[in-house]
């Protein structure tokens, strides 16, 4: 195996023997041949829409099963046997069904038996690009489109598509099959953030028509005295089912990690028995789930693999999987998933073991931050505010990671911090207080919701007549899996400079790569806190 996908990947130089996030060797293997597949599957793909022929099954399976690839999300072999074999098939019936079958190896390749799926896999990996350069743009450009193909996923569970969004997908997957230059897959790379962009735009739109705006919540991080079901993940609609089927039935929901943003919609909060919030972000699932007693809905990444003493309580749906875990099926025909096994599990099991107490401020999307437009810019203008710090991405599990708790408590008291993705857990009960009424952490939601401080700063900046880059806002992002990366292709598309990035940079950013981001977008490393609050000129 060789995969380099993530932040925490071996040496800060890709996984070799076994992932870091616990993958095996034959699952990596497994996803780059599936990615290799639907590779396959969008060169013909595009073909057959060139002669009119539409095939909405071939575009939603490549948004599925990009997903399943994303770092902890899907670490079961059988699964990913069983969809490259899928993917075959649904590749050859295209093939049957054009007129002219490209001459690519990804195209027309048919294994003999299973274990010819896996000899091919080893040879169809990351490694078998030998130019450098021109591997670290087709992964960042694959990446890139994983992390679109994530919120993809969640906009279409919600009946919300967009084909142009399918049709880049495909463009991007097949371009890299192909002999491009390097500046070829660099305007693809682009490309692929200004797809970013309309992807959380759609998403967003899918998640607000359909739950309402999320509006400044105080929520509880305690626990009350009912057998209660742990839900993580980033999938709205899991949320919506399992909250219909818990009602009345002496089970409440608390929400982890990424779902924490659910507790700001207007729908959920018609539902008494939704508690609030448990624990923190998906690193610390081993030591929180523990301790929760009751079972857990795994609706998207991130999954640690279980410890044996709580891994009869986990349970997943969607594209989630892991080698003898409890899976709750797709919905079929309009009706919803049953999750009766899940809430008769946990009507056997003890209340929740209470972790902490009080509450955390959420619900800083893009609506309630335009309505206090007028109290920003006043802010601004009086000089209460002299600074908006975006410090929005993913949290991790290495020490490394103290940097943004450290940061967040040094800066200047005229700062607030804009945040959105689960990095928020590493300061987001930290009381920093407020501004007039402001709060110094302003929480905008999942890490898709970072669309709603692109709206703000888009927003701000239109009404002070300014470039987005002269605005009293700076960036310092963590990131973690391919979703950030898509999110940090998205600001760049926007035009946004000077983002540092960190704890550390994408093992697969060669060096001449990470020369044209520094002389383009002025990206750079973290470094020590003095020196990023001097560098952001926070501090004299
Ligand atoms: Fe390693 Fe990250 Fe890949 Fe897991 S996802 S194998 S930790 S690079
Ligand atoms: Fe977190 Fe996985 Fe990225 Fe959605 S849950 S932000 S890491």
């Amino acid at each position: 195996m060789f995969c380099y996908q993530c932040e925490e990947t071996n040496k800060g130089e890709g996984c070799t023997i076994a992932g870091v996030c616990g993958k095996k060797d034959e699952v990596s293997n497994l996803q780059d041949m599936l990615i290799y597949v639907l590779k396959g599957i969008s060169i013909s793909n595009i073909e057959a829409k060139k002669q009119g022929i539409k095939n909405e099954k071939a575009d939603i399976f490549i948004v599925n099963e990009l997903f399943s690839t994303i770092t902890n999300t899907n670490f079961d072999k059988k699964y990913f046997l069983n969809k490259i074999k899928e993917a075959l098939k649904l590749r050859n019936n295209i093939n049957n069904e054009i007129s002219k079958v490209q001459n690519y190896d990804a195209v027309t390749w048919n294994p003999k038996d299973d274990e010819d799926i896996l000899r091919k896999a080893k040879e169809v990996g990351i490694l078998s690009t030998e130019n450098e350069d021109i591997r670290s743009l087709q992964y960042l450009l694959i990446y890139g489109i994983k992390g679109i193909a994530a919120y993809v996923h969640h906009a279409y569970e919600l009946g919300k598509k967009d084909e142009e969004i399918f049709n880049f997908m495909q463009e991007g997957l097949s371009a890299t099959l192909k002999e491009l230059s390097a500046d070829e897959l660099t305007s693809l790379v682009l490309k692929c953030g200004e797809y970013g962009v309309k992807t959380l735009a759609l998403l967003d739109d899918a998640n607000t028509s359909t739950y309402g705006h999320p509006e400044p919540t105080d929520v509880n991080i305690g626990v009350g005295k009912n057998p209660g079901i742990l839900i993580s993940g980033h999938d709205l609609k899991d949320l919506k089912e399992l909250l219909d089927q818990t009602e009345g039935t002496g089970v409440d929901v608390y929400t982890h990690g990424e779902m924490l943003p659910s507790n700001a919609y207007p729908y959920f909060k018609k539902y008494k028995h939704f508690i609030g919030n448990y624990g923190n972000a998906w690193w610390k699932q081993k030591e929180e789930f523990e301790r929760f007693n009751g079972p857990i809905l795994l609706t998207s990444n991130c999954l640690v693999p279980p410890k044996e003493t709580y891994k009869d309580r986990v349970y997943m749906t969607g594209v989630v999987g892991f080698e003898g875990l409890k899976f709750i099926p797709d919905r079929m025909n309009e009706k919803q998933k049953d999750f009766s096994s899940i809430i008769n599990h946990a009507k056997k099991c003890n209340p929740p073991e209470q972790l902490e107490d009080g509450n955390i401020t959420i619900g800083f999307a893009h609506n309630t931050l335009i309505n206090s437009a007028d109290k920003i810019l006043d802010a601004i203008k009086s000089g209460d505010i002299k600074q908006f710090v975006v410090m929005a991405g993913c949290d991790g599990r290495h020490k490394e990671r103290d940097y943004y708790t450290e940061f967040a408590k040094k800066l200047p008291r005229d700062s607030v911090i804009l945040t959105a993705g689960c990095a928020k857990y590493r300061y987001n009960k930290l009381k920093l207080g407020d501004i007039g009424g402001i709060p110094r952490v302003i929480d905008a939601g999942q890490c898709n919701d970072s669309y709603s401080l692109v709206v703000i700063a888009k927003k701000l900046a239109e009404i002070l007549k300014v470039d987005i880059n002269d605005l009293p806002i700076i960036y310092n992002i963590a990131w973690y899996e391919q979703k950030a990366v898509l999110v940090l292709l998205a600001l760049l598309s926007l035009g946004v400079k000077n983002i540092i990035l960190g704890p550390k940079l994408p093992a697969f950013v060669s060096q001449n790569v990470l020369n044209v981001l520094v002389e383009n977008f002025k990206i750079r490393p973290n470094s020590s806190i003095e020196e990023d609050l001097k560098t952001l000129k926070l501090v004299a």
